[in-house]
């Protein structure tokens, strides 16, 4: 193929390549349909995310109190947020831009328009959530999604155990975020499976690997993940430093299982505990806790993402010197086109195409297709702005060569580095 020849048609190759390319989105909280109703799914779920549920109340009149909306029904609480959130103000968010968006490309513009949620609730109760699964996926363009598969939540480790099918579009992880942060809690889930565990001692720890060691068996997961607050640090003698080097490290190693970790939540417990899983806030975190498991740990693969801006500089800094961490995603309060931009942007200055520019961490199905089709247009515009500045340069390209790079920063270069 021939290279191409002016700014103008790098540029629209960029654009179209980023729009086109079939991604692979490592880390959602989506669920196969047969494990029960943990698979969220249409118009009232959508509306009733945890990040709309925040942004319900910075709006709502104060008789609207959290434990009155927490006793409502689904669709009274997405009723709430529809008149509040949408109605009432304008609807400026990403989260309110992401419901419009799903409801426009399922094809309902005009009632969107015309702001009609009862046709548009009537349009989601004659889906078939098998079939809605693969239209989902066809919009949203993903070749797989990687669930979120904790042991610890006993609805989730339920289907499992009574083998539940799983789905050939969702692979699993294996979470174990309450394993370092909470060992008590963990305590009692493994010893409620009789795993022998107590105090954070060698021979609980072995009982703890055995516990990661039999659900790595049952899960077949890509990697194991754990989501860690702002004071995570390593190495460190604290019950969290204990558990990763006694526990997550060896199981890692000896299985060759990556582990993904996603720093700098700052607990709703310490924030918000009355808003559920909107509660939760960010912190600066420790990037040298990353840079000393890279380092200590050679054998073993890291996926790393991080909850702050502020740290974003130099854990893509971090990202150029170890051969086993892998950069991904904007997550969570990085999720949002001002920061999708400058992380990615940076992450082109210092990685070249080695990272993965984002994940949709979505909770709600429908989801995959805003989270994407959002993330498309503002990485595709980076990816033209660093194509110009190549032909600028004096490098010339082809329409294959951009498509090859386009593919690599969403699933690509995550693959390369899982089969390295
Ligand atoms: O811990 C995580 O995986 C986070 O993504 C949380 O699930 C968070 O509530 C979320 O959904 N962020 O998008
Ligand atoms: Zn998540």
């Amino acid at each position: 193929m021939t290279a191409l020849n002016s700014i103008e048609s790098v540029r629209n190759a960029a654009v179209k390549a980023v729009a086109e390319t079939t991604i692979t989105d490592l880390h959602t909280h989506i669920f196969p349909p047969s494990h029960e109703n943990l698979l969220l799914w249409d118009i009232n779920e959508l509306l009733t995310y945890h990040y709309l549920v925040a942004e319900l109340f910075t709006m709502a009149p104060a008789e609207i109190t959290y434990q009155a909306f927490w006793k409502m029904s689904k669709t009274q609480q997405a009723d709430l947020v529809w008149e509040n959130v949408f109605l009432k103000h304008g609807p400026l968010s990403e989260a309110c831009r992401g419901v419009m968006t799903v409801i426009s490309k399922l094809g309902l513009q005009d009632e969107l328009a015309k702001r009609d949620l009862g046709a548009i609730r009537k349009w989601f109760a004659a889906q078939k959530v098998e079939d809605y699964v693969q239209k989902v996926f066809d919009i949203a363009g993903l070749d797989y999604a990687i669930m979120t598969n904790d042991p610890f939540v006993p609805l989730e480790a339920t289907q499992w155990t009574e083998d539940k099918p799983g789905h050939p579009l969702m692979k699993t992880a294996l979470r174990i975020d309450k394993l370092i942060v909470n060992w008590p809690h963990a305590v009692e889930i493994m010893r409620s499976y009789g795993y022998d565990v107590q105090v954070l001692d060698d021979s609980s720890y072995s009982e703890a690997r055995r516990f990661l060691k039999h659900w790595a068996e049952k899960l077949k997961p890509e990697y194991m993940a754990a989501s860690l607050p702002p004071d995570f640090e390593y190495p460190k003698d604290d019950a969290m430093g204990r558990a990763m080097q006694n526990i997550v490290l060896p199981v890692a190693e000896e299985l060759n299982l990556p582990l993904a970790m996603m720093i700098g939540v700052r607990n709703r417990a310490t924030v918000n505990p009355a808003l559920g899983d909107a509660g939760d806030a960010v912190g600066v975190a420790n990037v040298e806790a990353v840079q000393n498991l890279c380092r200590e740990n050679p054998n073993i693969k890291f996926l790393v993402t991080m909850l702050s801006r502020v740290n974003q500089h130099e854990l893509t800094v971090l990202g150029r010197k170890f051969r086993n961490l892998h950069l991904f995603g904007c997550w969570w309060y990085c999720n949002n086109p001002s920061i999708i931009d400058e992380m990615t942007r940076q992450r082109f200055e210092l990685l070249g195409t080695a990272f993965t520019a984002n994940h949709s961490d979505a909770r709600v199905l429908d989801q995959l297709i805003y989270k994407w089709t959002h993330t498309r247009k503002i990485v595709g515009g980076v990816l033209a702005d660093k194509y110009a500045d190549q032909f600028i340069a004096g490098w010339r390209v082809t329409e294959d060569e951009i498509k090859r790079d386009a593919r690599h920063i969403l699933g690509g270069s995550f693959e390369a580095f899982m089969k390295k």
